[in-house]
């Protein structure tokens, strides 16, 4: 049985990222759907206020984060491989670029008045006013793109995937689908997703062969679980055990209490005992009443670390 829990909901686009990774890995794995919006009691039992989508939980680690979360499918099953052709420097950056600047992108082209009434029309309006309520407050002062600007680098940014598919390759790095692939697919697919303003695609045949290829390579195989059923589980499990040289860049020993948070959005602190800081990677343990002793861990990249006030 999969010990591998992904805590998630069907519309998530970095779900997705990571749902497609566990096809690609043909990995078994645990489904627990989460509320699109907050209250998410939850997922906060088991994070400590960690509020973004998705998680990994296995047993009582939980891993925040599509990015340490593709490491730790990585380690987990390491064929095939997310990191194919050696140039994982290369495929790494493309990601993070994914993962922000165009995730970002579609996200202001997707969100304008006619996408948001294909999107949400048909759900009663006070639906889309508490989504645009939530969503505004975890957001905070992070900047907006406005719709015009959006599409404007949407398309440039089509043109320049596009270039990277040329000459019949069939992924964007090479012969074989890399972590860059997996992260680039989750904003692009999310684009596709919306009647009327998915026709924006159609200016690139090629990018759109590739949406179909990665689309195929499906979600592996899934069974349903209630959070309840989760948390008990988190409660009954002991920890897979921390390693990792320390890097202390902050003056702060394993064993302090300290808090970690997001530098970009949804800037919600977990606390906890230190446990983890290695280069890439940092977590906290922390007890939780229904959850039981949790291990939250994080990458570095992207997160704050703090000692306590
Ligand atoms: N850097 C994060 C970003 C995750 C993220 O922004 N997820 C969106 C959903 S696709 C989210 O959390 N939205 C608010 C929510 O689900 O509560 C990651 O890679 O996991």
């Amino acid at each position: 049985m999969s010990d591998l829990i992904l805590h998630h909901y069907p519309t998530s686009p970095f779900a997705e990222k990571i749902r497609l990774i566990l096809g690609y890995k043909q990995l078994a794995w645990k489904s627990v759907l989460i509320p699109v919006i907050m209250p998410k009691p939850d997922v906060l039992a088991l994070t400590g206020g960690y509020r973004r989508t998705p998680l990994l939980q296995i047993g009582s680690d939980v891993y925040c984060d599509t990015a340490l979360i593709a490491d730790v499918l990585e380690r987990r099953a390491p064929t095939p491989s997310l990191f194919p052709h050696e140039q994982s420097g290369l495929v790494r950056t493309v990601a993070q670029w994914a993962d922000s600047t165009l995730f970002w992108t579609a996200i202001g082209y997707a969100f304008q008045p006619a996408g948001l009434q294909a999107m949400f029309g048909k759900l009663p309006p006070e639906h889309l006013q508490a989504f645009g309520a939530d969503r505004a407050a975890m957001r905070g002062n992070a900047p907006r793109i406005a719709v015009a600007e959006a599409t404007a680098s949407l398309t440039e940014y089509i043109d320049r995937l596009d270039n990277m598919l040329a000459d019949g390759q069939p992924y964007l790095l090479g012969a074989l689908p890399t972590l860059a692939d997996f992260s680039v697919y989750h904003p692009v697919w999310y684009v596709s997703r919306v009647p009327g303003l998915s026709v924006i695609l159609e200016r690139s045949p090629k990018l759109l062969a590739w949406l179909a290829r990665m689309a195929a390579i499906g979600h592996g195989t899934a069974e349903k679980i209630s959070s309840t059923d989760a948390i008990d589980l988190c409660r009954s499990s002991t920890s897979l055990g921390i390693d990792g040289a320390v890097i202390d860049l902050h003056g702060i020993a394993l064993g302090e209490r300290v808090t970690i948070t997001p530098t970009d959005y949804a800037l919600d602190p977990v606390e906890g005992e230190l446990v983890l800081a290695s280069a890439t990677e940092l977590a906290v343990r922390r007890h939780d009443e229904r959850a039981g002793t949790v291990t939250v861990h994080f990458p570095r990249n992207g997160y704050q670390l703090k000692k306590s006030a």
